[in-house]
Order: structure tokens, then C-alpha cells, then sequence
């Protein structure tokens, strides 16, 4: 088991470096992440290995994984505070999740839904084995920082309730090694839908863009999505998500760049069209300074790299004493 219990809970979450950044990530979960770092001992990673189960181009995932960095921080991670590593700058995450894929049953992974809908999804597009195995390097991931929580959207569920039976199942073979995760369900975030189809998500793998706010989008393209929104014919504005999902998406993206509620700001209009001016408005405003801080650190590559390597160094501390330990209570054959 861990050897220094921490004052705070230890939480981690991680994202994968695949698809450009969206309001509907950083209002639902970036956000929330920034905040929770002052209230926790907070590890956030940006998960390469896991986005090679679906990388078969050379030359872009360096790329991605540096633009998802700087987004990071330009959103509020403090580097001083929490620990922000890329996965494949510490090792420990393939070498532990050799020891979980050990671990974890076929059985297991074969009930894992994402990996069903992801390979179904990928029809005659080559499926990796690591599609499949995914949980098993998740389950690392977790594992290597005694996690006491985990803050994760529904759809990730079942891969935290596969790490904590991975954990369970190792510590009642080797002995107690590992922390066994809680899986919390994160603040709530706002929900945010695509702009020209309301009633599905925001989403990066979305056939549409117009619908889409990147964090990294110009004011003016912005401003132009929400002029555009679609919304609906009776003119009335309510905040109710199943009856009028456009209208209420924008009152709820109002909302929460304003730090109110959607039934205060509801309250405040009539009519369509400035609401949607005005919930543009707020968005520009709010990623103005994200948008600044991110083109500071994309010029100061040296810097980001810099900061990189404090946050793998910071997890590799952690990461490396609870592989030993993992080897150690093996029984598995020192070098030394
Ligand atoms: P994909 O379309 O490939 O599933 P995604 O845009 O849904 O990607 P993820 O990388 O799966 O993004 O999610 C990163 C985080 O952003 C998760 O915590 C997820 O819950 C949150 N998130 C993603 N989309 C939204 C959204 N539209 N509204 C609120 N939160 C969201
Ligand atoms: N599978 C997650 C990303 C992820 C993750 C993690 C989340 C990889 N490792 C560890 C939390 C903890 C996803 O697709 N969003």
C-alpha cells in the first residue's frame, strides 16, 4: 500500500491527445479540473500510448500531444501545483500495463462496451489489439499514482470498475499493493451540445464543424456558429433541455461563462437573437485570455518542454516506487 498517506485525496484523470480541444471539453471537464487542483494533490496526463490504439500516421501525435499540453496549461493547470506528464515520458505505464493486461481477464475486456462500439465503428479499418487491451494500460494509469479518486464522465465507468477489480484481485494474489479507486462523478459541468445538431453532444469525432466552438476558434468564426445555431420555430426562451434543446444549449453555454444559472439567464430574454449574440459574446470573452496564454507557450516551445519534464519527473517519482513495490511483491528477480 501507499507509504505516505496524503493529507488530500490524490486525483487523477487523463485525456487523450487525439482531436483538436472544444468548448464542450473545457466547459464539461477542463474547467473543473483547474479548480479541483487546489482542493487536491491533482495528477492529470495526456495519454499518448492510448491514443496509438488509433494512430496510424507518422509525424502527428508528437505534434498533438504538445498542442494539448499548451492547452492545459493556457486553460489553468498550474504546473506549480498540479503534475501534468505526457504517459509516454514515464515508462512505468507500459511496464505496469504489462503487469495488468496479466491481470485483467479476456473475459473482462471482451465486456468492455467502448471497445465494442470503437471497433464496430472502425468496420474494415485495421483494430488493434491495443483497442482491446486499453483498460489494461488505463488501469495502470490509475494504479501507478494511488489514486484515491478518479473523476470520470458515465461512458469511462466501466474501465474504472475494471481497475478497481484489477487492484482487488492483484492485492488478494501479491498482497496489498495497490490503492483501490473511487470512481466520483466529477462537479457537474455544463452539458454542451453541437450548435447545428442540438440534441447530440459536442463532439470532436462530429461530421460537422460548424457546430463545433474550438478553443482555439478566431471571435469572429465564434461569433459566426452562434449566429448560426440552430434553435427552433416558437420563439419562446425557456431553458428545457427536451423541448427546446438549441434554445436551452445556449442559455446553459450563457450560463456557465457568466457564472450563473441557466434559469437566471433564461429570465433575462425574449428573444433569439440576442441571446445568441450575447452567448457568443460570453465565449470570445471567456477564451480571449486561454487563447493568449496558449500562442505565449506554443512560441516558447523550450519552456513548454520545460515544464513537461517537471510534471514526468513529479509522476516518475510516484510511478517508479509503486512498480518496485508491484515487482517486489511479485517476487520477481532484482537486477541487483
Ligand atoms: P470523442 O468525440 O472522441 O468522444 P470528446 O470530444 O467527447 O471526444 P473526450 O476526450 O472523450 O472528448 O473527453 C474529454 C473530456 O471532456 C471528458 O471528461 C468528457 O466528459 C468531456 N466532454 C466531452 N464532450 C463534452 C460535452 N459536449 N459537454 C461536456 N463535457 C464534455
Ligand atoms: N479512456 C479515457 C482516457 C484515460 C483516462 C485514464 C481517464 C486514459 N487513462 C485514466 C481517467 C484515468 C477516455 O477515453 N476519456
Amino acid at each position: 500500500m501507499r507509504r505516505y498517506p496524503c493529507p488530500v485525496p490524490r486525483v487523477l484523470s487523463c485525456i487523450q491527445p487525439t482531436g483538436v480541444v472544444h468548448l464542450g471539453n473545457y466547459l464539461g471537464a477542463l474547467r473543473n479540473w483547474v479548480v479541483g487542483q487546489h482542493e487536491c494533490d491533482a495528477f492529470h496526463g495526456i495519454v499518448d500510448l492510448h491514443a496509438l490504439t488509433v494512430t496510424d500516421r507518422p509525424g502527428v501525435l508528437g505534434t498533438s500531444t504538445l498542442e494539448l499540453a499548451a492547452t492545459l496549461f493556457a486553460v489553468g493547470l498550474d504546473p506549480e501545483v498540479a503534475t501534468v506528464f505526457v504517459q509516454s515520458h514515464v515508462p512505468e505505464h507500459a511496464q505496469l500495463g504489462w503487469v495488468m493486461e496479466c491481470t485483467v481477464s479476456y473475459g473482462e475486456l471482451s465486456r468492455m462496451t467502448q471497445f465494442k462500439d470503437k471497433s464496430a465503428k472502425r468496420e474494415a479499418d485495421f483494430v488493434s489489439a491495443g483497442l482491446f487491451t486499453y483498460p489494461a494500460l488505463q488501469a495502470a494509469d490509475i494504479l501507478l499514482y494511488d489514486a484515491d479518486e478518479v473523476p470520470v464522465g458515465e461512458d469511462q465507468r466501466q474501465h474504472i470498475e475494471i481497475t478497481r477489480d484489477v487492484a482487488m484481485r492483484f492485492n488478494g494474489r501479491f498482497g496489498d499493493t495497490f490503492v483501490v479507486p473511487k470512481i466520483v462523478t466529477p462537479r457537474a459541468g455544463a452539458k454542451v451540445t453541437d450548435l447545428q445538431e442540438p440534441t447530440a453532444k459536442m463532439s470532436k469525432s462530429s461530421n460537422t464543424d460548424a457546430g463545433i466552438v474550438y478553443l482555439l476558434d478566431e471571435p469572429a468564426a465564434i461569433l459566426k456558429k452562434f449566429k448560426r445555431a440552430v434553435t427552433d420555430s416558437d420563439g419562446e426562451v425557456r431553458f428545457d433541455r427536451a423541448e427546446k434543446p438549441g434554445v436551452s444549449n445556449l442559455i446553459e453555454i450563457l450560463a456557465a461563462c457568466t457564472s450563473r444559472t441557466p434559469q437566471q439567464v433564461a429570465g433575462e430574454y425574449t428573444q433569439y437573437g440576442p441571446l445568441k449574440a450575447d452567448a457568443g459574446e460570453a465565449v470570445v470573452e471567456i477564451l480571449a485570455p486561454i487563447q493568449h496564454r496558449y500562442h505565449e507557450l506554443m512560441g516558447d516551445k523550450a519552456e513548454l518542454s520545460r515544464l513537461l519534464r517537471t510534471g514526468a519527473e513529479k509522476a516518475r517519482a510516484v510511478a517508479s516506487a509503486t512498480l518496485e513495490r508491484t515487482y517486489t511483491n511479485i517476487g520477481m528477480l532484482s537486477p541487483e
